[in-house]
């Protein structure tokens, strides 16, 4: 069974030149890019991506983060695609995500952690839809 998964490189990672590894680490692994653009985030659809996260303190800071240049947006396929992308992603806080992941490998800092994958079927529908509207 095939499932879907949104992925993002964030605008540090687009401004840093780390979106190859991210493909290539995605390809390496047998997952399949069935959608992919290179967009600036929108405050509201930064706010709506989020929204979990609308009380926490960091809030502010992270739609500022994640607006404040290009990021690439990808839909990612494969069998139980949203817990494989995760792995390669590794832990949120890239200090502690283990070496070999893409956080592990890439970043030092809890915001600027260069990927964004979805955390269950139902955020990647919903992250799904917002990101591609027309993607069926
Ligand atoms: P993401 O949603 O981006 O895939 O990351 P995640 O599931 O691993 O982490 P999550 O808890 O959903 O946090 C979303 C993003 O917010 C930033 N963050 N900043 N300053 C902080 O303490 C803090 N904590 C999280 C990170 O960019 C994180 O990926
Ligand atoms: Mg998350």
């Amino acid at each position: 069974m095939s499932e879907r998964t949104l992925v993002l490189v964030k605008p540090d990672g687009v401004r840093r030149g780390i979106v190859g590894d991210v493909i290539s680490r995605i390809e390496r692994k047998g997952l399949k890019l069935v959608a992919l653009e290179l967009r600036t985030l929108e405050r509201d659809v930064a706010e709506t991506h989020y929204e979990e996260h609308r009380e926490k303190p960091f809030f502010g800071s992270l739609v500022e983060f994640i607006t404040g240049g290009p990021l690439v947006a990808m839909v990612v396929e494969g069998p139980r695609a949203i817990e494989a992308f995760r792995g390669l992603a590794g832990a949120t806080d890239p200090v502690a995500a283990a070496p070999g992941t893409i956080r592990g490998d890439h970043a030092l800092e809890i915001q600027e952690n260069i990927v964004h994958g979805s955390d269950s079927t139902y955020s990647a529908e919903r992250e799904i839809k917002l990101f591609f509207p027309n993607l069926f």
